[in-house]
Protein backbone atom coordinates (compact mmCIF):
# COMPACT_ATOMS: atom_id res chain seq x y z
CA UNK A 1 0.00 0.00 0.00
CA UNK A 2 1.36 3.11 -0.93
CA UNK A 3 1.75 5.63 2.22
CA UNK A 4 -0.98 8.67 0.64
CA UNK A 5 -3.59 5.74 0.75
CA UNK A 6 -2.84 4.73 4.17
CA UNK A 7 -2.70 7.75 5.91
CA UNK A 8 -6.29 8.36 4.08
CA UNK A 9 -7.24 5.13 5.49
CA UNK A 10 -6.68 5.54 9.54
CA UNK A 11 -8.29 9.41 9.23
CA UNK A 12 -11.31 7.51 7.74
CA UNK A 13 -11.03 4.72 10.89
CA UNK A 14 -11.08 7.45 13.56
CA UNK A 15 -13.84 9.49 12.17
CA UNK A 16 -16.14 5.98 12.20
CA UNK A 17 -15.07 5.40 16.03
CA UNK A 18 -18.03 8.24 17.55
CA UNK A 19 -20.22 6.57 15.10
CA UNK A 20 -21.70 3.81 17.54
CA UNK A 21 -22.18 7.08 20.13
CA UNK A 22 -24.10 9.03 18.01
CA UNK A 23 -26.33 6.12 17.03
CA UNK A 24 -27.01 5.03 20.98
CA UNK A 25 -27.84 8.83 21.21
CA UNK A 26 -30.47 8.74 18.53
CA UNK A 27 -31.89 5.61 19.80
CA UNK A 28 -31.87 7.16 23.58
CA UNK A 29 -34.21 10.36 22.04
CA UNK A 30 -36.55 8.23 19.99
CA UNK A 31 -37.06 6.06 23.15
CA UNK A 32 -37.90 9.38 25.55
CA UNK A 33 -39.82 10.57 22.66
CA UNK A 34 -42.11 7.24 23.00
CA UNK A 35 -42.14 7.56 26.78
CA UNK A 36 -43.82 10.58 26.32
CA UNK A 37 -46.27 9.96 23.96
CA UNK A 38 -47.12 6.81 26.50
CA UNK A 39 -47.08 9.40 29.10
CA UNK A 40 -49.60 11.49 27.83
CA UNK A 41 -52.08 8.93 25.98
CA UNK A 42 -52.30 7.53 30.03
CA UNK A 43 -52.97 10.57 30.74
CA UNK A 44 -55.76 11.40 28.66
CA UNK A 45 -57.40 8.35 29.79
CA UNK A 46 -56.78 8.36 33.13
CA UNK A 47 -58.16 11.77 32.71
CA UNK A 48 -56.60 13.30 36.34
CA UNK A 49 -58.18 16.94 35.59
CA UNK A 50 -61.53 15.61 34.39
CA UNK A 51 -64.86 17.47 35.67
CA UNK A 52 -67.99 16.39 36.20
CA UNK A 53 -70.69 17.97 33.61
CA UNK A 54 -72.92 19.83 35.69
CA UNK A 55 -76.73 18.60 36.14
CA UNK A 56 -77.65 20.53 33.52
CA UNK A 57 -75.64 19.64 31.07
CA UNK A 58 -76.29 16.30 31.89
CA UNK A 59 -79.84 16.61 31.56
CA UNK A 60 -79.83 18.64 27.87
CA UNK A 61 -77.63 15.22 26.71
CA UNK A 62 -79.99 12.79 27.84
CA UNK A 63 -83.34 14.89 26.80
CA UNK A 64 -81.71 15.26 23.24
CA UNK A 65 -81.24 11.45 23.09
CA UNK A 66 -84.13 10.52 24.15
CA UNK A 67 -86.38 12.78 22.20
CA UNK A 68 -83.65 11.51 18.92
CA UNK A 69 -84.39 8.08 19.46
CA UNK A 70 -87.99 8.11 20.35
CA UNK A 71 -88.72 10.18 16.85
CA UNK A 72 -86.42 7.36 14.85
CA UNK A 73 -88.79 5.11 16.42
CA UNK A 74 -91.72 6.64 15.47
CA UNK A 75 -91.03 6.62 12.47
CA UNK A 76 -89.46 3.81 11.81
CA UNK A 77 -92.56 1.95 13.55
CA UNK A 78 -95.14 3.66 11.63
CA UNK A 79 -96.28 5.28 14.43
CA UNK A 80 -96.67 8.69 12.62
CA UNK A 81 -100.62 10.00 12.80
CA UNK A 82 -102.28 8.55 9.33
CA UNK A 83 -105.89 8.92 8.29
CA UNK A 84 -107.42 7.62 4.70
CA UNK A 85 -110.23 9.06 4.16
CA UNK A 86 -111.85 6.52 1.51
CA UNK A 87 -115.04 4.82 0.38
CA UNK A 88 -114.92 0.63 0.34
CA UNK A 89 -115.61 0.15 -3.41
CA UNK A 90 -113.39 2.65 -4.58
CA UNK A 91 -110.77 1.10 -6.75
CA UNK A 92 -108.66 4.59 -5.82
CA UNK A 93 -108.62 3.78 -2.42
CA UNK A 94 -107.57 0.67 -3.10
CA UNK A 95 -103.91 1.97 -4.13
CA UNK A 96 -104.11 3.46 -1.34
CA UNK A 97 -104.80 0.93 1.02
CA UNK A 98 -102.43 -1.45 -0.88
CA UNK A 99 -99.37 0.70 -1.01
CA UNK A 100 -99.71 1.61 2.92
CA UNK A 101 -100.17 -2.52 3.51
CA UNK A 102 -96.75 -3.04 1.30
CA UNK A 103 -95.27 -0.49 3.43
CA UNK A 104 -96.73 -2.15 6.89
CA UNK A 105 -97.96 1.66 7.76
CA UNK A 106 -100.72 1.80 10.30
CA UNK A 107 -103.38 3.80 9.44
CA UNK A 108 -107.12 4.88 10.64
CA UNK A 109 -109.70 4.40 7.28
CA UNK A 110 -112.55 7.02 7.56
CA UNK A 111 -115.55 5.91 5.48
CA UNK A 112 -117.18 8.94 4.25
CA UNK A 113 -120.68 9.33 2.97
CA UNK A 114 -120.24 10.40 -1.31
CA UNK A 115 -123.59 11.92 -0.50
CA UNK A 116 -123.10 13.73 2.47
CA UNK A 117 -119.37 14.31 2.64
CA UNK A 118 -117.73 15.64 5.91
CA UNK A 119 -116.19 18.59 6.58
CA UNK A 120 -112.82 17.23 6.82
CA UNK A 121 -113.03 15.77 2.97
CA UNK A 122 -114.03 19.12 2.16
CA UNK A 123 -111.63 20.93 4.05
CA UNK A 124 -109.16 18.24 2.87
CA UNK A 125 -109.45 18.00 -0.47
CA UNK A 126 -110.98 21.61 -1.36
CA UNK A 127 -110.38 21.74 -5.35
CA UNK A 128 -111.78 18.06 -6.36
CA UNK A 129 -114.21 17.05 -3.17
CA UNK A 130 -112.93 13.49 -4.04
CA UNK A 131 -111.61 10.50 -1.90
CA UNK A 132 -109.19 8.90 -1.16
CA UNK A 133 -107.41 11.65 0.80
CA UNK A 134 -104.46 10.81 2.89
CA UNK A 135 -103.98 12.51 5.63
CA UNK A 136 -100.30 12.43 7.10
CA UNK A 137 -99.86 14.24 10.88
CA UNK A 138 -102.58 16.57 9.40
CA UNK A 139 -101.39 17.16 6.11
CA UNK A 140 -103.64 16.21 3.16
CA UNK A 141 -102.51 14.57 -0.24
CA UNK A 142 -105.12 14.32 -3.00
CA UNK A 143 -105.49 12.24 -6.19
CA UNK A 144 -104.73 8.55 -5.13
CA UNK A 145 -101.82 7.72 -7.66
CA UNK A 146 -99.57 11.27 -6.71
CA UNK A 147 -100.55 9.52 -2.91
CA UNK A 148 -99.09 6.42 -3.52
CA UNK A 149 -95.85 8.40 -4.55
CA UNK A 150 -96.02 10.03 -1.53
CA UNK A 151 -95.96 6.84 0.76
CA UNK A 152 -93.37 5.26 -1.41
CA UNK A 153 -91.23 8.18 -0.80
CA UNK A 154 -92.12 8.63 3.02
CA UNK A 155 -91.54 5.13 3.98
CA UNK A 156 -89.23 4.06 1.39
CA UNK A 157 -87.15 1.30 3.25
CA UNK A 158 -90.28 -1.20 2.68
CA UNK A 159 -91.23 -2.95 -0.25
CA UNK A 160 -90.39 -0.42 -2.95
CA UNK A 161 -93.34 0.42 -5.76
CA UNK A 162 -91.38 2.60 -7.90
CA UNK A 163 -88.42 1.50 -9.88
CA UNK A 164 -85.37 3.39 -8.79
CA UNK A 165 -84.51 3.45 -11.97
CA UNK A 166 -85.60 6.66 -13.78
CA UNK A 167 -86.40 5.66 -17.20
CA UNK A 168 -88.41 2.26 -15.80
CA UNK A 169 -89.67 5.00 -13.33
CA UNK A 170 -90.52 7.03 -16.34
CA UNK A 171 -92.49 3.75 -18.00
CA UNK A 172 -94.60 2.62 -15.10
CA UNK A 173 -95.66 6.60 -14.47
CA UNK A 174 -97.12 6.28 -18.05
CA UNK A 175 -99.01 2.82 -17.52
CA UNK A 176 -100.43 3.96 -14.30
CA UNK A 177 -101.51 7.63 -16.23
CA UNK A 178 -103.02 5.18 -19.34
CA UNK A 179 -104.87 3.20 -16.75
CA UNK A 180 -105.97 6.16 -14.93
CA UNK A 181 -107.69 8.21 -18.49
CA UNK A 182 -109.49 5.32 -19.59
CA UNK A 183 -110.43 2.11 -17.06
CA UNK A 184 -112.38 4.03 -14.67
CA UNK A 185 -114.48 6.09 -17.14
CA UNK A 186 -115.06 3.27 -19.45
CA UNK A 187 -116.41 1.07 -17.09
CA UNK A 188 -118.68 3.54 -15.97
CA UNK A 189 -120.05 3.47 -19.03
CA UNK A 190 -120.47 -0.56 -19.48
CA UNK A 191 -122.70 -0.04 -16.32
CA UNK A 192 -124.19 2.98 -16.34
CA UNK A 193 -125.27 3.40 -20.08
CA UNK A 194 -127.05 1.63 -22.65
CA UNK A 195 -127.09 0.75 -26.72
CA UNK A 196 -124.35 2.25 -28.65
CA UNK A 197 -122.66 4.29 -26.21
CA UNK A 198 -122.48 0.79 -23.35
CA UNK A 199 -121.20 -1.30 -27.04
CA UNK A 200 -118.38 1.21 -27.68
CA UNK A 201 -117.42 1.33 -24.18
CA UNK A 202 -117.09 -2.21 -24.28
CA UNK A 203 -114.83 -2.29 -27.67
CA UNK A 204 -112.53 0.62 -25.92
CA UNK A 205 -112.35 -1.34 -22.61
CA UNK A 206 -111.08 -4.44 -24.18
CA UNK A 207 -108.95 -2.90 -26.66
CA UNK A 208 -107.19 -0.65 -23.34
CA UNK A 209 -106.69 -4.00 -21.17
CA UNK A 210 -105.36 -6.09 -24.19
CA UNK A 211 -102.85 -3.29 -24.65
CA UNK A 212 -102.14 -3.78 -20.90
CA UNK A 213 -101.77 -7.45 -21.47
CA UNK A 214 -99.33 -7.27 -24.00
CA UNK A 215 -97.47 -4.43 -22.02
CA UNK A 216 -97.39 -7.47 -18.85
CA UNK A 217 -96.03 -9.71 -21.79
CA UNK A 218 -94.80 -12.78 -19.62
CA UNK A 219 -93.68 -11.03 -16.85
CA UNK A 220 -95.10 -11.81 -13.35
CA UNK A 221 -95.80 -8.68 -12.84
CA UNK A 222 -95.86 -5.16 -14.83
CA UNK A 223 -92.31 -3.46 -13.17
CA UNK A 224 -90.92 -7.11 -13.88
CA UNK A 225 -90.17 -9.56 -10.96
CA UNK A 226 -91.68 -7.53 -8.35
CA UNK A 227 -95.19 -6.04 -7.59
CA UNK A 228 -95.07 -2.35 -8.07
CA UNK A 229 -96.35 1.11 -9.33
CA UNK A 230 -98.21 -0.43 -12.34
CA UNK A 231 -99.81 -3.44 -10.39
CA UNK A 232 -101.17 -1.09 -7.61
CA UNK A 233 -102.85 1.27 -10.24
CA UNK A 234 -104.39 -1.24 -12.12
CA UNK A 235 -105.40 -4.72 -9.64
CA UNK A 236 -108.22 -2.87 -7.96
CA UNK A 237 -110.30 -2.38 -10.69
CA UNK A 238 -110.56 -6.30 -10.83
CA UNK A 239 -112.66 -6.48 -8.21
CA UNK A 240 -115.30 -4.04 -11.00
CA UNK A 241 -114.63 -6.82 -13.55
CA UNK A 242 -117.83 -8.87 -12.35
CA UNK A 243 -119.66 -6.24 -12.74
CA UNK A 244 -118.17 -5.23 -16.32
CA UNK A 245 -118.84 -8.85 -17.48
CA UNK A 246 -122.25 -8.86 -15.99
CA UNK A 247 -123.63 -5.19 -17.60
CA UNK A 248 -121.73 -5.48 -20.18
CA UNK A 249 -122.57 -9.14 -21.06
CA UNK A 250 -119.42 -10.08 -21.91
CA UNK A 251 -115.93 -11.79 -19.66
CA UNK A 252 -112.90 -10.32 -19.93
CA UNK A 253 -111.60 -13.52 -18.71
CA UNK A 254 -112.13 -14.43 -22.16
CA UNK A 255 -110.88 -11.41 -23.66
CA UNK A 256 -107.54 -11.10 -21.66
CA UNK A 257 -106.73 -14.58 -19.77
CA UNK A 258 -103.05 -13.23 -19.01
CA UNK A 259 -104.54 -10.39 -17.49
CA UNK A 260 -106.59 -12.37 -15.07
CA UNK A 261 -103.70 -14.61 -14.48
CA UNK A 262 -101.58 -11.65 -13.40
CA UNK A 263 -104.28 -10.01 -11.63
CA UNK A 264 -104.60 -13.27 -9.17
CA UNK A 265 -100.85 -13.75 -8.96
CA UNK A 266 -101.27 -10.18 -7.31
CA UNK A 267 -104.29 -11.29 -5.12
CA UNK A 268 -101.79 -14.03 -3.66
CA UNK A 269 -100.17 -10.88 -1.94
CA UNK A 270 -101.99 -10.20 1.33
CA UNK A 271 -101.54 -6.24 0.98
CA UNK A 272 -104.16 -6.98 -2.08
CA UNK A 273 -106.35 -9.72 -0.71
CA UNK A 274 -107.23 -8.77 2.49
CA UNK A 275 -107.78 -4.80 0.42
CA UNK A 276 -109.96 -6.44 -2.92
CA UNK A 277 -113.89 -6.81 -2.04
CA UNK A 278 -115.50 -9.41 -3.28
CA UNK A 279 -116.96 -8.93 -7.03
CA UNK A 280 -120.54 -9.81 -6.21
CA UNK A 281 -120.45 -6.79 -3.56
CA UNK A 282 -119.43 -4.83 -5.78
CA UNK A 283 -122.11 -5.77 -8.31
CA UNK A 284 -124.64 -5.52 -5.92
CA UNK A 285 -123.66 -2.04 -4.47
CA UNK A 286 -123.73 -0.80 -8.66
CA UNK A 287 -127.30 -1.97 -8.46
CA UNK A 288 -128.05 0.20 -5.87
CA UNK A 289 -126.85 2.86 -7.13
CA UNK A 290 -128.63 2.45 -10.69
CA UNK A 291 -131.50 1.97 -8.64
CA UNK A 292 -130.86 5.65 -6.78
CA UNK A 293 -129.54 7.25 -10.40
CA UNK A 294 -132.79 5.90 -12.25
CA UNK A 295 -131.08 3.63 -14.61
CA UNK A 296 -132.63 0.72 -14.69
N1 LIG B 1 -108.44 10.85 -9.93
C1 LIG B 1 -108.95 10.65 -8.60
C2 LIG B 1 -110.33 9.99 -8.71
C3 LIG B 1 -111.04 9.89 -7.37
C4 LIG B 1 -112.52 9.63 -7.56
O1 LIG B 1 -113.04 9.64 -8.67
N2 LIG B 1 -113.19 9.40 -6.44
C5 LIG B 1 -114.61 9.19 -6.46
C6 LIG B 1 -114.99 7.84 -5.80
S1 LIG B 1 -114.40 6.50 -6.75
C7 LIG B 1 -115.30 10.27 -5.63
O2 LIG B 1 -114.82 10.68 -4.60
N3 LIG B 1 -116.44 10.73 -6.08
C8 LIG B 1 -117.22 11.69 -5.36
C9 LIG B 1 -117.69 12.81 -6.24
O3 LIG B 1 -117.35 12.83 -7.43
O4 LIG B 1 -118.38 13.68 -5.73
C10 LIG B 1 -107.95 9.80 -7.81
O5 LIG B 1 -107.17 9.07 -8.43
O6 LIG B 1 -107.91 9.91 -6.58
Amino acid sequence: MEGGALKKNRWATWLRLPLPFFLALGIRKRERERERKREEVVEYFLMPNYKKPSPSFTFAIVFTYCATTAHKRSIMSGKDEVVLLDFWPSPFGMRLRIALSEKGVDYECREENLSDKSQLLLRSNPVHKKIPVLIHNGKPVCESLIAVQYVDEVWPRRSPILPSDPYARAQARFWADYIDKKIYDLGRKIWAAKGEEQEAAKRELIECLKLLEAELGDKPYFGGESFGFVDVALVPFYSWFYTYDTCGNFSVETECPKLILWAKRCLEKESVSKVLPDGEKVYKLVLELKNQLGLE
